[in-house]
Parts: C-alpha cells; sequence; structure tokens
C-alpha cells in the first residue's frame, strides 16, 4: 500500500505549508507531490519553493511558476514585481524546469497530475463545468503528451476542492494548501490510498479523502505584514474568509481597523 499526498496552491504561505507537511507525515504520507503556485500571493515564496524542492518528489508547473520566472520588464499587474524579486534567480530556474504534468498507476488506475487542464497552466476549469471541459481533462494533448487515457484526474489551480465521477472517470481538485477560496479557510490537500503496482493494470482498491488543516493564521498575517507585503489587506481578507479577493467589496469583507 502507497499513500500519496497531493498538495496544491501554497502561494508563499509558509505558515500553512508546514502545517500541511506535517499533517501528511502524521498520516502515513510515503511521498508528496505538488501541483505548483508555490509562490506569489503569499510573503515567503522562496521559503516554500525551497521546502518544495526538500520534501515533494515532483513538482507540475503552475501559471505562477509561468509568469514568476519570465522576464521582469512584462510583469505589470500590482505586486508582481515584489513577489519575482522576493525569489532567488536558482528558484526561477527550478520553476522554468518543471513538467507541466505528470502520470502515475495506482491499484491499477492510471492517475493524471495537472495545474489547471489539459491545454495550460492558465486555462481554469470551474468546479461547475461543461462535459466537454470534463472530457478534456482524460484527452491526449501537448502538454500531456502521448499515452493511454487516465482514469483519474487531479488538478489544482481552484483554490477549490472537490471531487466528481462520471462515466466511470474521476476528476478531483485537491483545492488549497496555502490560500483556500472556497469559503472553508482551513487548507485542503488530498490523500490518495492504493497499491503501488509498478506500472500494471491489475485492479485493487483505491482511496482518496480531503484532509481540511487548521493553522496559525495570525502568524501568517504578521509575517505577511512584517515585510510590507503589497496587497496585505486583501491576502488577510481571503486567509480569514476562504472568499476570492475580487468578491471581497460586494459582500462588505474587509479588516476592521482601530476606528471602526
Ligand atoms: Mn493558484
Amino acid at each position: 500500500m502507497v499513500r500519496i499526498a497531493v498538495v496544491s496552491d501554497v502561494h508563499g504561505n509558509l505558515t500553512a505549508y508546514r502545517a500541511v507537511l506535517d499533517d501528511a507525515e502524521r498520516r502515513g504520507a510515503d511521498v508528496v507531490l505538488n501541483l505548483g503556485d508555490v509562490a506569489g500571493k503569499g510573503p515567503r515564496g522562496s521559503a516554500c519553493v525551497a521546502l518544495t524542492r526538500e520534501r515533494c518528489a515532483l513538482t507540475v508547473k503552475g501559471n505562477w511558476e509561468v509568469v514568476l520566472s519570465e522576464d521582469a520588464r512584462r510583469l505589470t499587474r500590482p505586486g508582481m514585481q515584489w513577489w519575482r524579486a522576493e525569489l532567488t534567480d536558482d528558484d526561477r530556474a527550478w520553476m522554468r524546469g518543471l513538467p507541466l504534468a505528470h502520470h502515475l498507476r495506482l491499484s491499477g488506475r492510471l492517475v493524471r497530475f495537472v495545474h489547471a487542464s489539459t491545454d495550460s497552466p492558465f486555462t481554469r476549469i470551474w468546479r461547475h463545468h461543461s462535459q466537454a471541459e470534463f472530457d478534456s481533462f482524460f484527452e491526449q494533448t501537448p502538454l500531456t503528451g502521448e499515452g493511454p487515457a487516465p482514469d483519474v484526474v487531479v488538478y489544482g489551480d481552484l483554490h477549490h476542492a472537490y471531487s466528481e465521477v462520471i462515466g466511470g472517470r474521476t476528476l478531483i481538485n485537491c483545492g488549497s494548501a496555502g490560500n483556500p477560496l472556497d469559503e472553508d479557510p482551513q487548507l485542503s490537500y488530498l490523500l490518495l490510498e492504493g497499491e503501488d503496482d509498478d506500472g500494471g493494470e491489475r485492479p485493487a482498491a483505491f482511496a482518496y479523502q480531503f484532509v481540511r488543516v487548521p493553522y496559525d493564521l495570525d502568524a501568517e498575517v504578521a509575517a505577511a505584514r512584517a515585510v510590507s507585503m503589497p496587497l496585505t489587506e486583501a491576502y488577510e481578507v481571503e486567509l480569514r474568509t476562504g472568499v476570492y479577493r475580487s468578491l471581497h467589496s460586494e459582500r462588505g469583507l474587509r479588516i476592521p481597523t482601530a476606528d471602526g
């Protein structure tokens, strides 16, 4: 039996990442896979890259790895220069070298891992998607390479944990281990369990579960404030509520100040 922890979208939240890795270890995970977006949005991207290189057997490239490792002159969105500068040249070289997809066999099922879709790390497929979008996760594309169609696909990108089975094919989003946006501020990661049968197709019991992990939110907010990170207020509200920043004003979500 092998137990695989799948984490994604850590986004520079080192406090969160440590809590998730500790929990995975406590649950006996043999290996950790990372589905990308290790840095950006949070204050300690470089430390999260270092921890990823130390603890994760494999990392798939996310959209933030693409953006943060490209030419600095192309980064015009607020905060992007700060998040890029927080990384080292070596961090960025590591990001550029990451694969876009990974496959393994577990209990006879072929399991595929991508950041956002089989099209690109930037092509987002929401939880409420079309049948064609569901089907696209199981197709062979230039991003996935040649090979048999997978039985299970695991992705990240949404910061929203969910799973569904259609026609015998399982699609799982592992949620975010640093910046959940599914209105549960506790961190999310996935545990897969099955028989590591060396590429064989013999069926065996296959299990997956979502784990939600509380952590020291105040410590993470303090870390962001200590380095005067851009957009810290939006970051703090996201961490405390699990609601995406573009929805904060319409929902009246903000950090209370001393003068009310
Ligand atoms: Mn992300």
